[in-house]
Order: C-alpha cells, then sequence, then structure tokens
C-alpha cells in the first residue's frame, strides 16, 4: 500500500450520517471516494427512502458472485446445472412485463412532452404527468420505500467507458437482481466516478416499493407491488423514478429509461439521435463491409435480425448491438453509431438454434434466465425448442408447475427473457465497443405486417424516409401488457418509448438534414405478409440476407428501382432468389393494393391528425397528400408488376 492508498484507506467512510435518520452503514465501498455530486444526491435518496444500509458496487465479478450466492439461499435464484453460471429466475406473475399503462414522463409544459392531440382522442405517444401530480404521487410511494432493505449504488456508463458518445447514470434500486442484470446490460465499474469528475449524470430511481417488515404477501422471493408501479421520466432534470416492479424495462433503468427515454431529449438538444434501433455489419461476398441500423417495435424480431445467420453463400453478418443505438453525425457529415447497452435481454420463447443459433451460443454461459421453463437435468426450456430438447424429460414451467407438451398452458411465459453478455455473442463485431462507433449506411424500419405492405421499399429521399418511420405500425407485442393481435402504429417504433412531442421528434429527423451531410438511406421493410391462407409469403430469417442484399446495392447504386407511390421497389429478378427451399411469389409480396393503399394512407393521416395534429411537421401533410394523389390516379386494381 503506498501512502495516498494508505490515506484513502484512513479516511473510508463505513457510515453516513443523514438528517432525521442518524447513521447509516455502507456495507461495501467507499463514499469518501464519490464525487460531491453524487454523495449529495446520495445523501437526499437515503433520507427518502431510509434504507438499512448503502452497498456502492463496483461490478466486479466477485460482487457478482455474493450477490447470486444470497439470490440462491433465498430461492431467487436457481442454478441451471446443464450450462455454466447461469441461473432461472421466477417473478412474481403479476411483475413479467413492462407497464406502459403506468409509464410516464413529466415535465413543466405538458406540450414538450406529448403532442396536441384532437379533442377526444386518448393520446398514445406518450403519457404526460403534472411535476406537481408527479412529486404527489412519489411522495405516497417513495418516503421509506427501502426500509430494512439494501440501497445498492450502481454506477454505469451507457457505451463505451469514457467514448466522446456515451453518457454516465447512476441508479439507486433495493433489488439485487437489478444488480446482477445492469452489470450485463451496463457497464459498471469504479472507473466511472473517475470519468464522472463534477460533471451531471442521469439519475435513477428504483425501488420495488417492498419495505420491510413486509405487509404484503411476496411470490417466489420477488418483491414487488404491482398495484403501486409508476415508472416516471423527468427528461428536465434527467431522472428516473420508478417504483413498485423489478422486471425488464421498468427496472433496469439504463435500457428504456434512460438509452431512449432520457436519451431521446438529451439526443435532441445536443444534435444527435437516440432511437430503438440494432446495429448490424453487413460483409458482402466481395469483402465490402456495411454497417446498417434497424427499428422494429418490439416483438418482430430484431435481436434474430441483429444476428442474422445468411442464407447466401459468401455473406457474413456481425452484430453491433440488438435494441438501442445512439448515432451522430461526425464532422465529414457521416452518421455514426454505437449501440449503447452491453448485452442482450431478449425474448426466450421462438429462440433456438434454427431461428437465432448465435443467440442460443451466446447464453450459453454466465446468463439468467427469468420465467422460461425448467427442464429435470437442470436446462431451460420455452416455446419453440420443441426438436431441441429431449421430449422425454420432466419440466417445470416458469410457474413452478409440473409442464408436459400437449398442455393448453405455455411452459415458458411468451415475454420470459435471457439476460446475457454481448461480448459473448460469437458473431460480436470487433468494433462493437469502438468509441468512434461505425459507420451508417442505411437505416431500416420494419413491421409485422400481414397484409399490403411489400417485402421492401426505399424511400424517394431522407425526408420521405422520415414519413415511412412515422407510418410504422405493427401487429401488437407480448413485450407489454398488449393482448391479441390488433395492428397498432408504433411511428419509428420508439411509441412506448418517446421522451418528448412525437411532433418536434419528426422535426428534430428532418432537421438532421444538412448541407454537406451524407444522409442515409432510408428502407421499410415487412418479412410478414402473409396470402389468403395465411401462410408468410417470405421465408424470412437467414433468407432476409437477400432482401439486405439488395438495399446495400441501392446504397451503392448497382441496381435500379421502379418508382411507386410508395417509394422504390426492387425489379424483379434483383433480389437474389436463388437456393430458397420453396419459391415465393414475388407479385404477391410487391403487390400495392389501390384500396389498401387509399384506405391505409387515409388512415396514416387521420393518425397524424389525431395523434400528433399542430405539431406535425407541414412536410408530412404534403407526402401523404401526394401519396394519395398517386394512388387515386392509378388506373388499375394494383400496382403488382415490378418487372
Ligand atoms: O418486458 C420488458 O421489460 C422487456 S421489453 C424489451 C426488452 C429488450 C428489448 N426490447 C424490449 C422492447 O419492449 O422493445
Ligand atoms: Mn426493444
Amino acid at each position: 500500500m503506498d501512502d495516498t492508498e494508505a490515506e484513502d484507506k484512513f479516511f473510508e467512510v463505513h457510515e453516513i450520517v443523514v438528517p432525521h435518520i442518524g447513521r447509516v452503514p455502507i456495507t461495501k465501498g467507499d463514499f469518501h471516494y464519490l464525487p460531491s455530486k453524487v454523495k449529495r444526491w446520495l445523501a437526499f435518496t437515503v433520507e427518502w427512502f431510509r434504507p438499512r444500509c448503502l452497498y456502492i458496487c463496483d461490478g466486479s465479478q466477485s460482487e457478482a458472485d455474493e450477490i447470486i450466492n444470497k439470490l440462491m439461499e433465498r430461492g431467487t435464484l436457481t442454478k441451471l446445472k446443464k450450462l455454466e453460471n447461469c441461473y432461472l429466475c421466477r417473478t412474481d406473475p403479476k411483475d413479467v412485463a413492462r407497464v406502459e399503462s403506468k409509464t410516464v414522463i413529466a415535465s413543466h409544459d405538458k406540450y414538450t412532452t406529448v403532442p396536441h392531440v384532437r379533442e377526444g382522442v386518448k393520446g398514445i405517444l406518450g403519457s404526460w404527468m403534472s411535476m406537481e401530480d408527479l412529486n404527489k404521487e412519489m411522495d405516497k410511494r417513495f418516503p421509506g420505500c427501502m426500509a430494512g432493505r439494501t440501497m445498492y449504488v450502481i454506477p454505469f456508463s451507457m457505451g463505451p467507458l469514457g467514448s466522446p458518445l456515451s453518457k454516465i447514470g447512476v441508479e439507486v434500486t433495493d433489488s439485487n437482481y437489478v444488480l446482477l442484470c445492469m452489470r450485463m446490460m451496463t457497464r459498471v465499474s469504479p472507473r466511472i466516478w473517475e470519468i464522472l469528475g463534477d460533471k451531471d449524470f442521469v439519475k435513477c430511481l428504483h425501488s420495488v416499493g417492498c419495505p420491510r417488515p413486509v405487509t404484503r404477501k411476496v411470490v417466489n422471493h420477488w418483491p414487488c407491488n404491482p398495484e403501486n408501479v409508476l415508472i416516471a421520466h423527468v427528461p428536465e432534470e434527467r431522472k428516473v423514478k420508478s417504483y413498485g416492479s423489478g422486471y425488464g424495462g421498468n427496472s433496469l433503468l439504463g435500457k428504456k429509461c434512460f438509452a431512449l427515454r432520457i436519451a431521446s431529449v438529451i439526443a435532441r438538444d445536443e444534435g444527435w439521435m437516440a432511437e430503438h434501433m440494432l446495429i448490424m455489419s453487413i460483409t458482402t461476398p466481395k469483402g465490402k463491409e456495411y454497417f446498417v441500423s434497424a427499428a422494429f417495435p418490439s416483438a418482430c424480431g430484431k435481436t434474430n435480425l441483429a444476428m442474422l445467420n445468411p442464407n447466401l453463400p459468401g455473406f457474413k453478418i456481425q452484430c453491433v448491438g440488438d435494441d438501442i443505438a445512439w448515432m451522430k453525425f461526425n464532422d465529414k457529415g457521416e452518421l455514426y453509431g454505437i449501440n449503447p447497452e452491453a448485452g442482450f435481454f431478449g425474448v426466450a420463447p421462438g429462440t433456438n438454434y434454427k431461428t437465432n443459433p448465435n443467440a442460443m451460443l451466446t447464453f450459453q454461459k454466465n446468463s439468467i434466465f427469468t420465467n422460461v421453463a425448467e427442464t429435470a437435468d437442470g436446462g431451460y426450456y420455452w416455446e419453440g425448442l420443441e426438436d431441441e430438447v429431449d421430449e422425454h424429460i420432466g419440466i417445470t414451467d416458469w410457474l413452478g408447475n409440473e409442464w408436459r407438451r400437449g398442455m393448453h398452458s405455455k411452459a415458458a411465459h411468451p415475454n420470459s427473457r435471457f439476460t446475457t453478455p454481448a461480448s459473448q455473442c460469437p458473431i460480436i463485431h470487433p468494433k462493437w465497443e469502438d468509441p468512434e462507433g461505425v459507420p451508417i449506411s442505411a437505416i431500416i424500419f420494419g413491421g409485422r405486417r400481414p397484409t399490403g405492405v411489400p417485402l421492401v421499399v426505399e424511400s424517394f429521399n431522407w425526408e420521405h424516409g422520415v414519413l415511412l418511420g412515422a407510418c410504422v405500425k405493427s401487429e401488437a407485442t407480448a413485450a407489454a401488457e398488449h393482448v391479441g393481435k390488433n395492428i397498432m402504429h408504433d411511428p419509428m417504433a420508439m411509441r412506448p418509448f418517446m421522451g418528448y412531442n412525437f411532433g418536434h421528434y419528426l422535426q428534430h429527423w428532418l432537421d438532421l438534414e444538412k448541407p454537406g451531410r451524407k444522409m442515409p438511406k432510408i428502407f421499410h421493410v415487412n418479412w410478414f405478409r402473409v396470402d389468403e391462407d395465411g401462410k408468410f409469403l417470405w421465408p424470412g430469417f437467414g433468407d432476409n440476407i437477400r432482401v439486405l442484399d439488395w438495399i446495400l446495392k441501392r446504397c451503392d447504386g448497382t441496381v435500379d428501382a421502379i418508382k411507386s407511390p410508395v417509394g422504390y421497389l426492387p425489379k424483379k429478378g434483383d433480389i437474389d432468389l436463388s437456393g430458397l427451399s420453396e419459391p415465393v411469389d414475388w407479385d404477391q409480396l410487391f403487390s400495392l393494393p389501390k384500396h389498401y393503399w387509399m384506405d391505409d394512407t387515409r388512415e396514416s393521416r387521420r393518425f397524424l391528425e389525431d395523434q400528433v395534429g399542430q405539431d406535425t411537421p407541414k412536410k408530412m401533410w404534403e407526402l401523404l397528400a401526394k401519396q394519395e394523389k398517386e394512388f387515386s390516379s392509378m388506373p388499375g386494381r394494383q400496382i403488382s408488376e415490378t418487372d
């Protein structure tokens, strides 16, 4: 130990004294070492939340081991013996997904957060709460919410440590499951304190809302407070306040809350983009590499696309990120993007060695499986693994009951998840942590659209691409509390994740186009079109490389395309269909039924009128009017010939 270290040890602080509370022990870490802004905020939070003690996390493996042992002793985690350092967690069945209906954004002026909706219409692009109401609501929940529990203090970076594109947050939580997942999903390190200095950080407050002595029934050793869930954001103060749920997007506050809702506001203010997008690299057989980002609503197979196993020879895919992209134009006018996350929190059901072998290989070690089923030999099980798990093995479902194939109930919850480090992905890109990010050539939007929408279309230009993004719709998802299969608007795939007025967000996108900037091309894809019998017209998965190949050729300008009212369509033969196991019906895949599109265009206009109203940029109206006019003057019933 040198002199400075000895001095630090001498001053190491093992307790803090908080007004109205007194001494609060620090069971790990050194309070003395924290930046003063953090100290002040923590002292205030401790006074409010009244935890039994403080635990300042360092993100180390020994810390994770200690927490895992504690959670196994308590019964929250079960070791999955078949895998290396993998665990099963069963939550309270009332706490299984993001709760959109209890997610709000607070601001002084309502219309900085939500657009002017038509009178009598319920806005779906964000839910606003006044600052006064938020303070009242939080005052009902937060005081004493951590009584008898440990308050974990998690310093984290979204994006590579020290990258100019990264941002720092500190989450306090009383859930050690959250700590385990945060250290996979973000970069947790004591170096954050040094990098932070006296700069500002995003303040993330989380409590499961179950102070001790516990007065409510705790199910599955998963404390939560589902009746009183509230996930609130205060972008003006760069704060997130989340209460009552320990699950995923509600509690891992670096993800949707920070990296999308708060970051979208920071991005607007600083002139960049925080988007619900994967980033992947595609290397062609000629050895040329491109990076694309892609935005899909939840449950459209974004993780599968990000880790695609290409079905065309000679192509190589590498993954940079599967859910969130932060992108910024550099001094040369090129768009560069980073994945701010460090792990994957993917939907388990449907994932198997056919649909996503790379995800399967990623989570064979050091992973947590939440609400999946367990096999008698200590492995995982979920819907979609029927051909990969011994059919005679005993299975316990996500609720802990004995389960057999053919039973009516599901083995795993439809929103069950794997949490796994991105670094373990066999096709993770060597530059996935490059502080500069990677250059983005194309932006792809998509949705689950059973009818009418072609396999791929290219926007006429950047502005029209913004319209394509604004008109994204998709069948509803199991990731939130919606049920059924209705088609929902999910503009830019950001509907649940918008941090500010969606009309202003569209304007921000339009304003990003500036002279001297190389704007990426924008596309819309639909892997999910079906025929009259409900059968998919496109094989999807590894065959999606065929569409990506066309997109890259368009970026290079090496193929022509056909102008249609909705954008440029591929010419017949320009998408490589060689070696497909079944022929595809090109005409059906690309047809634009006139009446469908007249209705759809009107419906999109109506959506913007209802939901975004006067905040909609004028350009959107112009482009929609043009599209409507072109369809109405179309002679036949549909455009189906693209050769
Ligand atoms: O239910 C949750 O909390 C998870 S939601 C989620 C997780 C990972 C990636 N995307 C999503 C999403 O809903 O878009
Ligand atoms: Mn997502």
